[in-house]
């Protein structure tokens, strides 16, 4: 099954377009978890067991791991497990922005696919087509591309012009048109940008958008939903990390999401 597939049955069986990602800073973990063992899989477990039927993907953000050394990535291949072990059609995608020269991308897919066993990963466009190859050789699993990202200065680069065009808008279309030949990329746009969003929609057809930015960072739903749905009233994965995980009640605040979403899809 790709990528897509797994995807398009699991937004349908959940009736959600919700992305929660697991940011898991150990720092901001409920104290009487983080005192315990493998806090970090504790907590991930839990905010897992309460949202499963409200999402459709988790997105562990490699940089809240890393950090921790050994025991950060024992937690984030547990968590991998967890989720392929007890929910296994859910999208698990490793947020770890790769994107070195094409030898070294080999190992990479070897750490995110083979060994987390996760689903997608997030690319860096900058090195070319020839460098990502690795990724999008692995034709079930999905590649998404940072296109316009949600940070305050994406358009330092991303705006720039060439051509007299938008840097932003021509990685898109080299995506869409030159990159994707196994039907296994995408595209990240920040929800903090619908404007663009809007824009990246126009050029890409119905490809699946990973849209974060909604939340802490302040992007509007409505708004969002609006400018980057596709012709099937879906076509997005749209993320929110702290605004759910370190939030009073996860389970609420996802199903929130969810249906806030949902009310402006048709
Ligand atoms: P919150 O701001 O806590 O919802 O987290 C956002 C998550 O999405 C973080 O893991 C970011 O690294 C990631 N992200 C962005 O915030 N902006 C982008 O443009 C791209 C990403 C991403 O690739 O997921």
């Amino acid at each position: 099954m790709t990528f897509q597939q797994k995807l398009d049955k699991i937004v349908k069986k959940n009736n959600s377009l919700v992305c929660v990602g697991l940011d898991s800073d150990i720092d901001k973990i409920p104290e009487k978890i983080r005192n315990g063992e493998h806090s970090q899989t504790t907590f991930n477990k839990t905010i897992i067991d309460s949202t499963h039927d409200l999402v459709c993907t988790y997105k562990p953000n490699t940089a809240f791991y890393e950090q921790r050394g050994k025991g950060g990535i024992e937690a984030l291949k547990m968590t991998c497990d967890y989720i392929r072990e007890k929910y296994p059609e859910i999208v698990i995608i490793i947020d770890a922005k790769r994107g070195d020269i094409g030898n070294t991308n080999e190992g990479y897919t070897k750490f995110i696919f083979d060994y987390l066993g996760a689903d997608a990963v997030t690319l860096h466009p900058y090195l070319g087509k020839e460098a990502l190859a690795p990724f999008f050789e692995r034709k079930d699993k999905g590649c998404i591309i940072l296109c316009r990202t949600s940070n305050k200065g994406a358009g330092e680069f991303q705006d720039l012009i060439i051509n007299g065009k938008e840097l932003y808008k021509i990685v898109a279309n080299r995506v869409v048109k030159d990159w994707n030949f196994n039907n296994n990329c995408f595209l990240v746009v920040g929800a903090t940008f619908p404007k663009e969003l809007k824009e990246v929609r126009k050029i890409a057809g119905d490809m699946t958008f990973l849209v974060p930015g909604i939340g802490t960072q302040g992007g509007d739903v409505e708004t969002t939903v609006r400018a980057g749905l596709n012709s099937k009233g879906a076509g997005m994965i749209i993320n929110s990390a702290r605004g759910i995980i370190f939030s009073a009640n996860p389970r609420v605040e996802a199903k929130k999401l969810r249906d806030a979403i949902n009310k402006y899809r048709i």
